[in-house]
């Protein structure tokens, strides 16, 4: 296990009246997990709880059986049960979606980031973003999926006119929409010192990532100061969407020999 701090705030923003955001984390489990829900009257908020449930519902239910879990090409165990996971919280959102005509077309983004053995395994849906800060420099490890950002990569927009679109919001991928979901999967090398930060694009539309890095230089031995720095950004910023962040610092290689009953009891304990 990698040892981790992890620090996340939630915030409704200065307009909305609800807070579609939801997130979860267990640092001992090494597993951080951000949804961005989207829909009707509540129903966002509801796309994206179910979201959160089922995923840590299925990870702790895998990890915490015999079942030898079938790899399928990937290189980690981990990256396997998250994408395991995330077909199964898709067809909970999607099945709650059709079963109540008040959920009607609701869906969510979904982030998640999981620790292990000096790596992290990252799944990704929509446009709530993951950074890594590494050496002064912090860089984007997630791509959106969004209509604007398929017009950057072909070329069709600059990053700043992506920014200023109006459409920059409208994601081409959400969890629960369709029965089936394509999801991005990456793994990476961890290294002592790394900040990691999940967000919803309540932070990234209304803090440039300049500014963000520039927060998080200046706070990386104070993860609670960094969080709330840039969640008051965005609220200072004008706050118009739910504002999510979940910081996480590298503090450490291989910890002690705890079962995973163990840490499984500890998972959303809190
Ligand atoms: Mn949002």
């Amino acid at each position: 296990m990698t040892k981790l701090a992890i620090v996340a705030i939630s915030d409704t923003g200065c307009v909305r009246e609800h807070n579609e955001d939801n997130f979860g984390f267990d640092a001992e489990m090494g597993l951080a997990v951000l949804a961005d829900g989207m829909g009707g009257y509540k129903a966002g908020e509801v796309a994206s709880a179910i979201a959160i449930t089922s995923l840590v519902h299925t990870v702790k239910q895998i990890k915490g059986s015999e079942e030898k879990v079938d790899l399928d090409g990937r290189q980690h165990e981990e990256s396997a049960i998250l994408y395991r996971a995330l077909h199964q919280a898709n067809q909970q959102v999607y099945d709650s979606a059709h079963d109540n005509n008040a959920h009607r077309g609701m869906g969510t983004t979904f982030s998640a980031a999981w620790f292990h053995g000096g790596k992290v395994s990252i799944a990704h849906i929509g446009d709530s973003r993951i950074y890594r800060y590494r050496d002064y420099r912090l860089e984007l490890l997630t791509t959106d999926h969004t209509v604007v950002q398929e017009l950057v990569d072909h070329g069709f927009y600059t990053q700043e006119e992506a920014r200023a679109s109006e459409q920059r919001n409208i994601v081409t991928r959400a969890l629960g929409i369709d029965p089936m979901v394509e999801i991005d999967l990456y793994d990476y090398d961890v290294r002592m010192g790394d900040i990691y930060m999940l967000c919803s694009d309540g932070l990234t539309d209304m803090v440039e990532d300049i500014d963000i890095a520039i927060i998080i230089r200046r706070s990386s031995t104070d993860l609670e100061y960094g969080t709330s720095e840039l969640v008051n950004k965005a609220l200072a910023n004008g706050g118009k969407d739910n504002v999510t962040v979940i910081m996480i610092r590298v503090e450490g290689g291989q910890s002690g020999n705890k079962t995973w009953t163990h840490r499984l009891n500890k998972f959303f304990s809190g």
